[in-house]
């Protein structure tokens, strides 16, 4: 018995130095440090690599200059909660009814599911989220003045540093670990979204910094009216300004305390949703206003951490993955010049739509995988969704396969060695749509009327018939085939109820 282990041994070590004579290269580190930049609602053209005008951002094109292009890659949908939940958990959003939701809603994640930060985690990396959550917390009627969970340290971050929903809903505090920061025990927090408090008044500053539409102007905070009623917590509310000091400090800190596992950073930024309040470093460095000084704050919000990475010896071993989580839009809700500064710029590329749109822009936005080293610079057509991320970083990884349903292993494709990637994928907005390949089939949509979300100046790209687009020759969604091709078009309504009813 012990001669036969000796031998084996002996075998092992013969073929190990083998190997290692055959193949000279060091082969790549199965568990990188792994950096998710998700930038809210930063358009596929939104900035250089992509074809901005009016707003320079040099530390992201390097990225693109030294890492993969995407051209063809999505957020799970148009609007923000579901593609984080899609992100997260590799489950299509619909999946779980999944919204805008409000400041005090409870967790959409179930934590009973495997997520993206929960497979890490298994994996032995070290895992946080900085920046905006809007995934709800607690069960339902939080009580800010305590601890509140479940949140993000449930479903598999061991960090987290959160704007809880978005900079246009209260309440503007930060929550780090699940309690309020700075929160003075003599001026407790209360939230409602149903109705005001006696005492609910402009808090911080009396003057506006910015004119808002009706819906947010419910509370003022730092000179800026916002989505919700609050009152108290005064020496705990945010200042919008420093955001990207905040999150670079709470971002680094981790990095460097992560020192002996690999680490996951879920970095989402607030950048560049409403209200866009870039710090004062950053007002000007545009021609398109505060929407374009935003972009140019995550500009160098990127260079801070990449430069971070490199100066910490980690750049080689670190994964960037640098994306968005819908589509573009000008005037959401504040006055802010967005529409009126525009110039020559056009936020969605050639795609139609936008933000909460069913059309292209809505879902296809910027993606970026750079890995130094290890991935070979190149811009790729291939398909791709943010949906996948789970079941990809787990192949990379090499952790066991999840329940994730939705989630396909598209390794190869995110790695920049398979130039086609899904074969099919849906894309959600107020409907569901289905590519395959350079076809697109929108499914009908009852209710929408042409002048439905004019307020926005957003084609909703909603419609009583089903259409269907070959994107090769109409990029711009502009001339629907379903009536010429109806065979084709019922038989993607078809594949479109199968992977509804999983
Ligand atoms: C909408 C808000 C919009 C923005 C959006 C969420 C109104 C009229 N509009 O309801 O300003 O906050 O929700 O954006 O209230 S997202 O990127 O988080 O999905
Ligand atoms: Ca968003």
């Amino acid at each position: 018995m012990k001669a036969r282990h000796t031998i084996l041994h002996a075998s092992i070590a013969l073929i190990t130095l083998l190997a290692g004579c055959a193949s000279p290269t060091t082969p790549p580190p199965v568990k990188p440090n792994i950096i998710v930049f998700y930038v809210d609602d930063l358009g596929y053209a939104d900035v250089g690599c992509y074809g901005a005008r009016g707003v320079a951002t040099p530390n992201i094109d390097s990225l693109a200059r030294q890492g993969i292009r995407f051209t063809d890659a999505h957020c799970g949908a148009a609007t923000c909660t579901p593609s984080r939940y899609s992100l997260l958990t590799g489950r299509y959003a619909f999946r779980n009814k999944a919204a805008i939701l409000p400041g005090d809603a409870p967790l959409l994640i179930d934590t009973a599911h495997h997520t993206l930060p929960g497979m890490l985690r298994e994996a032995g990396y070290t895992t946080a989220v900085v920046g905006k959550w809007h995934l709800g917390l607690g069960i339902g009627h939080i009580d800010w003045n305590r601890h509140i969970a479940p949140g993000a340290n449930e479903v598999g971050f061991d960090y987290s540093f959160l704007l809880p929903a978005t900079g246009d809903r209260v309440p503007t505090v930060y929550v780090e670990d699940g309690g309020v920061v700075n929160l003075d025990p003599t001026d407790p927090i209360s939230v409602s979204y149903r109705e005001p408090f006696e005492d609910t008044g402009a808090v911080h500053s009396d003057s506006p910094k910015m004119n808002a539409d009706p819906q947010h102007s419910n509370t003022v905070v730092n000179g800026v009216s916002r989505i919700g009623f609050m009152k108290g917590g005064r020496s705990a509310h945010w200042v919008d300004e420093d955001f990207p000091h905040v999150f670079n400090e709470k971002a680094l800190a981790f990095i460097d305390g992560a020192k002996d596992k690999p680490f996951f950073l879920f970095y989402s930024f607030h950048d560049i949703h409403v209200p866009r309040m870039p710090h004062a470093d950053f007002v000007g460095k545009s021609t398109l206003g505060p929407r374009g000084d935003a972009i140019a704050q995550v500009d160098w919000v990127v260079g801070q951490i990449v430069a971070a990475l490199k100066q910490k010896g980690l750049a080689d071993n670190t994964l960037i993955i640098f994306t968005s989580d819908n589509g573009p839009v000008l005037d959401d809700g504040y006055a802010d010049e967005a529409v009126q500064r525009i110039g020559d710029h056009t936020p969605g590329g050639p795609f139609r739509g936008g933000k909460y749109s069913a059309y292209e822009a809505g879902t296809r936005v910027p993606t970026i995988v750079w890995w130094p080293g290890h991935v070979k610079p190149e811009v790729s057509d291939a398909l791709l969704t943010q949906v996948d991320l789970v079941a990809s970083l787990a192949a990379l990884v090499h952790a066991p396969a999840v329940d994730n349903i939705d989630s396909e292993n598209q390794l190869d494709a995110w790695l920049g060695q398979d130039p086609t990637g899904r074969k099919a994928m849906i894309e959600e907005s107020f409907t569901l749509s289905l590519r395959e390949g350079h076809w697109k089939y929108i499914q009908p949509f009852t209710g929408a009327t042409p002048t439905w979300m004019d307020n926005k100046k957003i084609e909703h790209g909603l419609s009583n018939v089903g259409q269907l687009y070959d994107l090769e020759r109409d990029p711009g969604e502009r001339q629907n085939l379903a009536e010429k091709l109806p065979a084709q078009a019922g038989r993607m309504q078809r594949a479109l109820d199968a992977v509804v009813a999983g």
